[in-house]
């Protein structure tokens, strides 16, 4: 049976479980990393050299990198559905994937950081601010897109919805200042609606 190492709060570790849970998948999860240890143990890093979660063990097949794992499931469980059968639908997908990892979580992570993990005396609002700015800009870039397209692919939810549906997640949800975006805020109440969302991406950030 699959396996997945990694507390459900990881924002990385939430893009596997949400996928899983849109592909009806079986699975037995270990906490591991922060309060939880385990990551830091040889045995986890001879699977996960970096020592982050999450990491999957799908019947003696080990992989990391959330996005990796998300791809690779949708890849073998989703044909058609998560993993898009066109390819330009597919590139697209993979595309906002990585706009995640190149443009939005640097920007998102100071933010969130500031506010949910260090204590009110010892943030930067400064550096929230700055963030908090450029993601905005960024988020009108998704508006645009989504002025034509239901979903980051399209017309159907695929795995380019998952990454920046956690980052929504935490946009919508922090004290922070957003401008006005229809087309984002109309694409994020229908990621709302999925039940795996909501069972998995949706707690009291921590
Ligand atoms: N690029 C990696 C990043 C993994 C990562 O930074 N994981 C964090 C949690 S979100 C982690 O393991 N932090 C250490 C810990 O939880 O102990 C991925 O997408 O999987």
């Amino acid at each position: 049976m699959l396996k997945i190492w990694g507390r459900k709060n990881s924002i990385n570790v939430q893009k596997v479980l949400w996928c899983c849970a849109e592909l009806n998948l079986a699975y037995e999860r270990v906490d591991a990393g922060m309060e939880f240890g385990v990551n830091d143990t040889p045995e986890y890093r001879a699977m996960n050299p970096n020592g982050l979660v999450p990491t999957i063990n799908d019947d003696g097949f080990v992989l990391w990198e959330s996005h990796a794992i998300v791809r690779y499931l949708s890849r073998k469980h989703g044909q058609g559905t998560l993993w898009p059968e066109h390819t330009h639908r597919c590139a697209d997908a993979d595309r906002w994937m990585e706009w995640y990892s190149t443009t939005l979580w640097p920007l998102m992570r100071p933010v969130f950081w500031n506010l949910v993990r260090v204590a009110p005396e010892k943030r930067n609002m400064a550096d929230v601010e700055e963030n908090r700015k450029k993601l905005a800009a960024h988020f009108t870039a998704a508006d645009a897109h989504l002025a034509h397209n239901a979903y980051m692919a399209g017309k159907a939810f695929s795995m380019g919805d998952i990454p920046l549906g956690v980052t929504a997640f935490r946009w919508f949800n922090l004290p922070i200042e957003r401008p006005a975006l229809g087309n984002f805020e109309a694409w994020y109440k229908r990621i709302c609606e999925r039940p795996a969302f909501q069972q998995h991406c949706m707690a009291k950030m921590t």
